[in-house]
């Protein structure tokens, strides 16, 4: 039997929040480049309040199912593909052939602050673009209503000597984006 997909959704939070940023202080160990031993998280969600439940097939279903591209699963390991504060050094693919434009949502409180300092990676190791202006949409609305939807200008960078890494089949990695290599998108509203 498979998992509601609200048992789901909230598990996989559980998982994306062990191996990016609080593992170590439920016990979990991850090595340099983020991997755990799927065994080893699941002793670790049982650490956590209501999720004393969880088997390894609960896993392996949150990573089959999600369309993000989330999790990497290699034998017995799993680990995030991206959004780690966690200090680990991850080897990404640099893009080849980058689109000409790449996207990031934010909110407007944040604008002033972007096109001062560029992108930054805040708590996280890098800064986090969308291939799409929809999924830019979608992740700037998780910090509010006032979504602005930038544009990463991908030749800007190059002339910048800034990579940009594959980081999923939802999401490219930067270190960082400087304030010449933005604009904000002229597109205002979903599916406009
Ligand atoms: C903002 C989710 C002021 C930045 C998402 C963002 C993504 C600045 C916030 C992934 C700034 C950081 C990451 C500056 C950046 N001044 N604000 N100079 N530079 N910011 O959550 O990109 O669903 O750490 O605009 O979809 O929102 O979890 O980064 O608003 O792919 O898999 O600082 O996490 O994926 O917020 O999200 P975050 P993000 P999952």
């Amino acid at each position: 039997m498979s998992l509601p997909e609200k048992a789901r959704e909230k598990l996989s939070k559980k998982i994306a929040g062990l191996l990016r940023h609080y593992g170590p202080r439920y016990g979990l160990k991850l090595d340099r480049e983020g991997w755990a031993k799927i065994r080893d998280l699941v002793r670790a969600l049982h650490r956590i309040p209501g999720y004393e439940w969880v088997e390894e097939k609960h896993v392996l279903e949150v990573v089959a199912k999600d369309e993000k591209g989330r999790y990497e699963l290699e034998g017995d390991r799993i680990r995030a593909r991206y959004g780690h504060s966690l200090p680990v050094k991850m080897k990404y693919k640099p893009l080849e052939k980058p689109p000409p434009v790449l996207y990031h949502g934010t909110v407007s409180r944040n604008i002033y602050s972007i096109m001062e300092k560029g992108l930054v990676p805040m708590k996280r190791r890098y800064v986090h673009l969308s291939y799409t202006w929809d999924d830019a949409y979608e992740t700037g609305r998780r910090h509010g209503p006032d979504v602005v939807v930038l544009e990463i200008d991908t030749s800007c960078l190059k002339r910048n000597g800034i990579q940009v890494y594959y980081a999923g089949p939802k999401v490219a990695v930067a270190p960082w984006i400087p304030p010449d290599c933005i604009r904000p998108s002229k597109r205002g509203s979903p599916r406009g």
